[in-house]
């Protein structure tokens, strides 16, 4: 079952399989119960089709979180772009996984909407990423699409400047719909990237999620083990799929990521 946000004349509309959910205001209402309450509260609200736009399947009551180093492909990308290389390798090993906060629920771009790089960063590229929606009991109800669109200029100076190349305005997008599923449909889904520039395709890439070092529910337990998120939360779970070396992202591109069923396109905006 597919949930959408969709947006009219700044009314927003929560839907499942296109069908709107007549009282339900947010995603935080159906993310603060559990699982089996969640599902019942949409096969209750069930209502009339919309056509209304989609946007990003996100409120302000989410935080958007990352996590890094999860396959073996960005270890040895993160180690090519980097002077103090062995921190990648250290994390890519550690029991502890890496995770980073990536914006609010309000920052994220949904499908056609523009993602940026940043002007004072000079090398540049976007991540495809499976992202895992978790509810406020830690259990995962679904996943999305993810791009952690990224500064490797930045990141690669140095570490310690993460989130400046990590978060900025246009550097999150979502969409265009949550797969709500089982973990376990979650393990072996295709991931796909291609990079479009003056019509022509420049980066074209497939991996897998079966590929990813730690498990869906040992980086949602890694995520919330401190921390509540009473409306739930949503953690892209890291990239496979790096550009070569020579790729920066520029203006105009248009990215499309395809997760399992679903398939997210971004232009590439100033
Ligand atoms: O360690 C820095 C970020 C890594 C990341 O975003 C990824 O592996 O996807
Ligand atoms: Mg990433």
């Amino acid at each position: 079952m597919k949930l959408t946000c969709h947006e009219s004349n700044s009314i927003r509309i929560w839907a499942a399989d296109g069908k709107s959910l007549s009282r339900v205001r947010s995603l935080g209402e159906l993310l603060a119960v559990d699982h089996t309450a969640m599902h019942e509260q949409i096969e209750r609200e069930m209502a009339k089709p919309t056509e209304a736009p989609v946007v990003a399947p996100v409120d302000d009551g989410q935080e958007v979180w990352a996590a890094g180093v999860t396959y073996l492909r960005s270890r040895e990308a993160r180690m090519e772009e980097s002077d103090t290389a062995d921190i990648y390798d250290k994390v890519y090993d550690a029991e502890r996984a890496e995770v980073f906060f990536k914006g609010n629920g309000w920052r994220v771009r949904g499908p056609g909407q523009g993602i940026r790089v940043r002007r004072d960063s000079g090398w540049d590229v976007p991540e495809p990423e499976l992202a895992i929606v978790i509810n406020a009991h830690g259990q995962i109800v679904g996943y999305t699409v993810g791009n952690d669109v990224s500064s490797r200029s930045i990141e690669g100076e140095n570490p310690l400047y993460l989130p400046q190349a990590k978060v900025y305005d246009g550097s999150a997008a979502l969409g265009p719909a949550i797969e709500l599923c089982d973990v376990d449909a979650m393990r072996s889904l295709p991931i796909t990237m291609r990079i479009e520039r003056d019509g022509s395709t420049v980066f074209e890439g497939e991996t897998n999620t079966s590929e990813l070092k730690r498990t869906p529910e040992e980086l949602a337990e890694c995520l919330t083990r401190e921390m509540p998120f009473p409306q739930g939360v949503i953690l892209m779970t890291g990239t496979c799929l790096v550009p070569d070396e020579q790729f920066t992202l520029t203006q105009g591109d248009v990215v499309t990521i395809g997760v399992g069923s679903l398939e997210l396109s971004n232009p590439v905006v100033p």
